[in-house]
């Protein structure tokens, strides 16, 4: 793996997922792997998981860390010949070839503004640094994409999984505030490559990127498409044809125990409770976002490690 940017830079997925299985029982294995680089994390977003997992990560190859909360710097300009009489101080030309000096790998947290649709699925901040960067980019969730935490939760699907081909439902939630599709697009990538019975239930009218759901089915009844699930993936997203827009939040869309039935649980987290999902399920024997959370310390060890190991 040359960078991590998105799904599509996985070749070998089954490998992939085989590889960090067997990474989680040493983590330490590496550790001579990352001696005198690092990865410099940078956070246009807040984050909690993936700024302390990529950390840990890294740490266990050995690697040096660095972290900058980008809007605690300069404002960056991310236009082609502008007059920069506003409120940008830096171009991200200079800014990404100047953290390329400092950094061996260069990790970029870029949420969507959820206002303009067209800019956020150019996918510019993430691009920006792809073309102005000297060294290999992860992504730590950009507008439209979360590929390390698709990674997880390939990782922990597989590890749940009892049944030779697990039936997993993606479910959409109610939330107050507009959150990013990118959680659900990457995850509903993921499934599409993974040897699984994968469907999307949704309100009308809340349908995703039809270029990444393809022909996955898409149920509109809840209850129908929970039926006999193996694992139900919860997640809120704002409409995509209505960009950026909160057009339903209809509490009957929250996840409960007893539209769980038998399935697993699955979030990404950070989750509201008792609103995108009941106490009774996340505090439950059947909730695993405790092992998914887990499990993104060795999606990124195992992305970082395969990075390192093709840095020339
Ligand atoms: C973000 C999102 O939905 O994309 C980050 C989740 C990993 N969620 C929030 O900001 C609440
Ligand atoms: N799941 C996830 O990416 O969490 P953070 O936003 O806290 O990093």
């Amino acid at each position: 793996m040359k960078k991590y940017t998105d799904i599509s830079d996985i070749t070998d997925l089954d490998s992939l997922i085989r590889e960090t299985i067997l990474l989680k029982m040493t983590p330490f294995e590496y550790h001579g792997l990352g001696k005198h680089k690092t990865l410099v994390m940078l956070f246009f977003n807040a984050s909690l998981r993936t700024r302390l997992s990529t950390e840990k990560a890294a740490r266990n190859l050995g690697m040096e860390v660095m972290s900058l909360n980008v809007n605690e710097a300069w404002q960056l300009e991310f236009e082609d010949g502008t007059v920069m009489d506003a409120n940008t101080s830096e171009h991200v030309k200079e800014a990404a070839q100047v953290i390329s000096q400092y950094a061996d790998i260069i990790a970029v947290r870029a949420f969507p503004s959820l206002t303009n649709k067209v800019k956020d699925q150019s996918e510019y901040i993430l691009k920006s640094f792809e073309k102005y960067a000297t060294v290999p980019i992860v992504n730590m969730e950009s507008a439209t994409a979360h590929p390390l935490q698709a990674l997880a939760d390939a990782v922990t699907i597989s590890e749940f999984t009892e049944t030779k081909r697990p039936k997993v439902v993606l479910s959409w939630a109610p939330h107050p505030k507009a959150l990013p599709q990118a959680v659900a697009n990457s995850f509903a990538s993921m499934m599409q490559r993974m040897d699984v019975d994968f469907q999307i239930t949704h309100p009308e009218g809340y349908e995703l990127d039809s270029n990444i759901t393809k022909d996955v089915p898409i149920i509109y009844n809840q209850e129908e498409a929970l039926a006999e699930a193996d694992f139900v993936y919860v997640k809120n997203w704002s409409n995509f044809n209505d960009y950026g827009k909160v057009l339903n939040t209809d509490p009957n869309w929250m996840m409960t125990a007893e539209k769980l039935g038998k399935a697993k649980f699955m979030h990404c987290l950070p989750v509201r409770r008792n609103m995108v999902v009941e106490d009774a399920v996340l505090d439950g024997g059947q909730s695993i976002v405790m092992q998914q959370a887990n499990n993104r310390t060795f999606a990124a060890q195992i992305v970082l490690k395969q990075i390192l190991e093709n840095l020339n």
